[in-house]
């Protein structure tokens, strides 16, 4: 096995370590405290080839695999988990949906925009009444001629506002038929098709989040992707990828709160001496240090598995369940080993703290991780 990164990923964490420097870090807190999705940001990311990681080169992309996706992910996460989480949707869920399940014309026709970052993607499956159940959704397609006639709501989209194009799921069939959803490309300004923001939300406040509303919204059969009543099981595939982005999201979230707690911890003098000399301070850096690495290991080998284009449901659960709660452990840390400090927002273990906890939740909770990696061992 070898550990060593590559050449690419050497390249990807410099450049996107520069970047975040520059460009997020100085901003981070302004935007948390505004929920502002900087979308001028994403515009610049895609200059730099990270809005289209593993896209194919002939399609606009960086033509990167799984590893070089993680390693930026992990290094944004570091700094901001709101701009890292609409990397990680934007790449993962709107794009790579297209990319592995559109036809030739519709990656022709989205996957250049979607990489160059002139488009931003967004990707619709929860609905308010339906997160962990999706099989339940209730927004519905009903075909007139060449049309389909979406009506319905969906909720907690990333980038449902400022999405140029959204890859929806629709249910076009019986309630709990499995083979009853069928996927959408939706694009901005389709008459009917609307979004409202989601306001107030705990962490990753630069990352955009709406409700989409479907009222009578027409939309031509081309726009479907893959088979009517494929989508379900398109969207299970898409978030099995998309969960390697959240878990290496998740681990740039822990090192970061790490990092921050460590030269803290060298610092911060009590009772004559800095407080990293304690045993109960160097125990718990211990603790933080040997669990990113379990997590960043267990990221690192469901990317093997998508690159290598073997199933991953299992092993990107297992990446996803323990990065996240590894994030919200570091997160929970930092702030106690910064004590009154860390309470504050001029230190940086609340937004750490703040934006992990998404990470248990979205793109499928902990609970969640567990009855799919239970259903995997037990069969
Ligand atoms: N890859 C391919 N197919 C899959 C799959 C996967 N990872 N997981 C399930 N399927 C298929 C099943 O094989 C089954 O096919 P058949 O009906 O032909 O046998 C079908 O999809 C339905 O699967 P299942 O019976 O397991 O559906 P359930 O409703 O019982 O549960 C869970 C599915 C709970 C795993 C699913 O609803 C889920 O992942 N929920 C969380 C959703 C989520 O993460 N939301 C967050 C989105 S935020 S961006």
């Amino acid at each position: 096995m070898n550990f060593d990164m590559n050449e690419n990923q050497l390249m990807i964490t410099q450049m996107v370590r520069d970047f975040a420097e520059k460009e997020i870090k100085p901003n981070r807190n302004k935007w948390d405290a505004e929920e502002y999705f900087p979308v001028e940001i994403m515009k610049k990311m895609g200059d730099l080839g990270l809005l289209g990681i593993f896209v194919p080169e002939e399609y606009g992309g960086s033509g990167f695999g799984y590893f070089e996706y993680a390693t930026a992910l992990m290094e944004l996460g570091k700094v901001c988990g709101g701009v890292g989480l609409s990397v990680a949707a934007h790449n993962s869920l709107c794009t790579g949906h297209i990319y592995y399940h559109g036809n030739e014309e519709q990656k022709r026709k989205y996957l250049p925009k979607l990489a160059s970052g002139e488009f931003i993607g967004a990707w619709g499956l929860t609905e308010p009444n339906t997160g962990s159940d999706a099989m339940r959704m209730k927004t519905v397609a009903q075909k007139d001629g060449e049309y389909w006639v979406i009506n319905g709501a969906k909720n907690w989209i990333t980038h449902g506002l400022s999405g140029d194009v959204s890859v929806v799921l629709v249910r076009t069939g019986d309630l709990l038929d499995s083979n009853g959803i069928t996927a959408f490309i939706i694009e901005k300004g389709t008459p009917g098709f609307s979004a409202v923001k989601i306001k107030d939300k705990f962490g990753v406040r630069a990352s955009e989040t709406a409700e989409l509303i479907f009222d009578n919204v027409r939309v031509h059969e081309s726009q479907v992707i893959g088979a009517v009543g494929n989508g379900f099981k398109q969207a299970m595939q898409v978030l099995d990828g998309g969960r390697i982005s959240i878990a290496a999201l998740s681990c740039g979230v822990a090192r970061g709160a790490y990092e921050a707690a460590l030269q803290y911890s060298k610092e911060r003098e009590q009772f004559g001496q800095p407080i990293s000399n304690f045993q109960a301070i160097g125990f718990k850096l211990a603790d933080m240090a040997t669990e990113i690495d379990a997590a960043e290991l267990l990221t690192f080998q469901a990317a093997y598995l998508k690159n290598s284009k073997k199933g991953l449901t299992k092993q990107g659960a297992f990446a996803k369940l323990y990065a996240s709660e590894v994030a919200v452990k570091c997160g929970n840390e930092a702030m106690q080993v910064m004590g009154g400090y860390g309470y504050t927002k001029e230190y940086p273990a609340e937004k750490y703290l703040r934006d992990a906890r998404l990470m248990t939740v979205g793109e499928g909770t902990s609970e969640i991780q567990k009855l799919v990696i239970s259903r995997e061992i037990l069969k």
